[in-house]
């Protein structure tokens, strides 16, 4: 009887939610919705106990990457990759600035979709994970020794980068896609003239093996529809990528209704190294560009920002045979490949059922020139021909597909609002629960591999109405995890998320914890402002501006009282944590500086500046809470008027020093 009711309260909650997205406010009901009796436990990382996987859950509109424990929900980091922040200091010390340049000049934000982490033989190596920036196109590469963002490269002939930044088996490449096609070369046109005249730009980004160095090696400009999302082949289809497209009629206006009347949109199927051959014996063409390479050294704890002037593109008419168009129906979002590399599956977001293509009898397919006309001279396969079977009546709304690496592959579905488990082959359909709502991705920890750890499925909510405590207009966006080591998928927890959470990506924790770095060491320090002892401490006029180097360590600054800065200077202040154990840092703020505090790992060297508008004596703090006499870590700066003759001092260790 109870079980029936808890059944009708989801049917209750759910059919509500189809219906309209309005008032939902029975949060009680909802509450008794679907969890079991030990569900509780299942989720319970006790105090002290280390989480068994890690979860990297995109940002969305915040820009960020956040740092997730699976399965209790914890957050443990938000690493800021395409958007300032005040708590690291991201984009606002001198050394971070210039990894948000871009051919635009400096940009504060982004919109971080799809992280991925780097692979070696198809499996998870846990090095690095990527992640895009979806509306000024770059891709963000972050350490994961680390945990910080150490290369960001800019997308040329791109624009809504989204159909990234997926990687290939070996990291051979990190894909970029274009979704909004763009006159090519960019100029100044008609609209209406898109059809025809518009590109879409599908880039495959070269990863050095040794270092991780992206550069872009070539970009295909492909026809102008939408390249929405891909996905490596694996195995047997190592070598190929898939992006999903809709938008094939090349509209330019009102998408909703004029980019929804093929019956069936693409897939595209590109291979790669065929690709790769052709431009390695000198094919495609050099073509001027500019975009933005920023890396971030490890030793200076500074990063540099080039502007590169060329990039390499291929025409897919010349490298026949590398090319083709899978037809899938109606405007498919998510382009997921199984673990095995044999299965395609298309999610078309208005069709009537899940269209899963073969690559083997996609390859069967070419072979025997099984092709159904041609757009713009790359070939159309036949629908039947590369179709490995149909998941009938499965939901509605298809967005995205993971793998438990057991047979089975689970998907989303917004409006119908559920995680749908089906099974490859015989497309039948297993079991399907509820999400709370409106589900957008879905993340198994190592979903997107050869091998995935299965064991549990995180759907990504974009909207979730009553499942909190409100919060103004806006309430949180979510995550579900559900324990997927059953028959039957159990719903286990809800936590918020930092922004829109788009894409994730999993990994079995003890993979990334052993080469964690505990502390930067100092003597591998080659930051130029660096002073590796208080003893080196110092003040330096240049003209009118003032160089500090100040050292930190518990609990006091080196040095404290600083003397003889001018109103009009343009203080630096070079400040460098001469701590060397774990989790130790020290943070610094000026009162009045334009800018965020710093915040700094042990050994690391870090520069804010600040230009005193006002005479007087004025304090700088330690705002990170690092000992028991943190409140005593503090200094101050004496401002006289410009053309003081009060010569540069200051006090180190207590005693005063003069340096004039
Ligand atoms: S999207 S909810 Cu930006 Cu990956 Cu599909
Ligand atoms: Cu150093 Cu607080």
């Amino acid at each position: 009887m109870k079980t029936m009711f808890k059944y009708f309260i989801t049917l209750m909650v759910l059919s509500s939610w189809l219906v309209s997205c309005g008032d939902m406010n029975s949060g009680k009901s909802s509450k008794q919705g679907a969890l079991s009796g030990n569900a509780a436990e299942k989720v319970y990382v006790a105090p002290g106990e280390h989480d068994e996987f890690y979860a990297f859950v995109s940002g969305g509109f915040s820009g960020q990457l956040a740092v997730y424990g699976l399965p209790s929900g914890r957050l443990f980091k938000v690493i800021p990759v395409f958007s300032v922040d005040a708590e690291k200091a991201w984009g606002f010390n001198e050394e971070t600035k210039p990894m948000l340049n871009t051919s635009h000049g400096f940009i504060p934000w982004d919109d971080s979709h799809h992280p991925d982490i780097s692979q070696t033989a198809g499996e998870l190596d846990g090095r690095w994970v990527f992640i895009n920036g979806n509306n000024t196109p770059r891709i963000a590469k972050i350490d994961l020794t680390t945990f910080e963002t150490t290369e960001i490269i800019e997308v040329p002939n791109s624009a809504g980068n989204h159909s990234s930044s997926f990687v290939t088996e070996n990291t051979e490449y990190v894909v970029a896609g274009t979704r909004f096609s763009v006159p090519y070369p960019q100029r100044d046109m008609p609209i209406s003239e898109y059809k025809g005249n518009f590109k879409g730009a599908l880039s495959f980004i070269s990863v050095d093996p040794e270092d991780g160095r992206m550069d872009i090696k070539f970009q295909i400009m492909m026809p102008g529809f939408d390249y929405d999302l891909s996905h490596p082949g694996r195995g047997d289809s190592h070598g190929w990528f898939f992006f999903s497209t809709y938008n094939t009629e090349e509209a330019n206006s009102l998408l909703e209704v004029n980019a929804s009347q093929n019956d069936k949109d693409f897939i595209a199927a590109i291979n790669w190294k065929k690709i790769e051959a052709y431009v390695n014996e000198g094919g495609g063409k050099k073509v001027p560009a500019n975009y933005a390479h920023n890396v971030y050294d490890d030793n200076t704890h500074t990063a540099t920002s080039t502007m590169k002037k060329e990039v390499l593109v291929v025409d897919p008419t010349e490298v026949p045979g590398a090319i083709y168009f899978m037809p899938t129906p109606k405007s498919p979002h998510g382009c997921d490949v199984d673990p095995s590399g044999e299965y395609i599956v298309g999610s078309g977001k208005l069709a009537a059922e899940l269209t899963v293509h073969s690559f083997s009898k996609m390859l069967k397919a070419i072979e025997n020139k099984d092709f159904d006309g041609d757009a713009y001279g790359i070939p159309i396969l036949s629908y039947e021909a590369t179709l490995a079977g149909a998941v009938k009546q499965p939901g509605l709304g298809p967005l995205h597909t993971e793998f438990d690496g057991k047979g089975n592959a689970y998907t989303t579905f917004f409006i119908s609002s559920e995680v749908v488990k089906w099974k490859l082959g015989t497309w039948e359909v297993i079991d399907r629960k509820p999400t709370y709502y409106s589900v957008g991705h879905l993340m198994i920890p190592g979903g997107n591999s050869r091998k995935p750890f299965g064991k549990y499925v995180l759907a990504m909510n974009k909207i979730t109405k009553d499942r909190y405590l409100p919060t103004g207009p806006e309430v949180t966006q979510s995550a579900q995890l559900y324990d997927i080591s059953g028959e039957k998928m159990e719903l286990l927890l809800d936590f918020p998320t930092v922004g829109e959470p788009h894409y994730a990506a999993g990994i079995r924790a003890d993979i990334i914890t052993e080469n964690s770095k505990k502390f930067f060491k100092l003597e591998d320090n080659e930051h130029p402002y660096a002073v590796k002892s208080e003893a080196e401490s110092k003040v330096v006029r240049e003209g009118n501006e003032v160089h500090i180097y100040l050292t930190m360590i518990r609990s006091h600054f080196a040095p404290d009282n600083i003397e003889g800065v001018q109103v009009g200077d343009k203080v630096y202040f070079h400040v460098t944590n001469l701590e060397q154990d774990y989790d130790v840092p020290h943070g610094v703020a000026m009162i009045g500086a334009n800018t965020s505090e710093l915040l700094i790992m042990p050994g690391q060297t870090e520069t804010f500046t600040w230009e005193p508008k006002q005479e007087g004596v004025w304090p700088f703090y330690c705002t990170d809470f690092c000992s028991a006499l943190h409140q005593e870590m503090q200094g101050y700066v004496r401002v006289s008027p410009k053309g003081s003759n009060v010569p540069i001092s200051f006090t180190l260790d207590g005693d005063p020093v003069d340096m004039e």
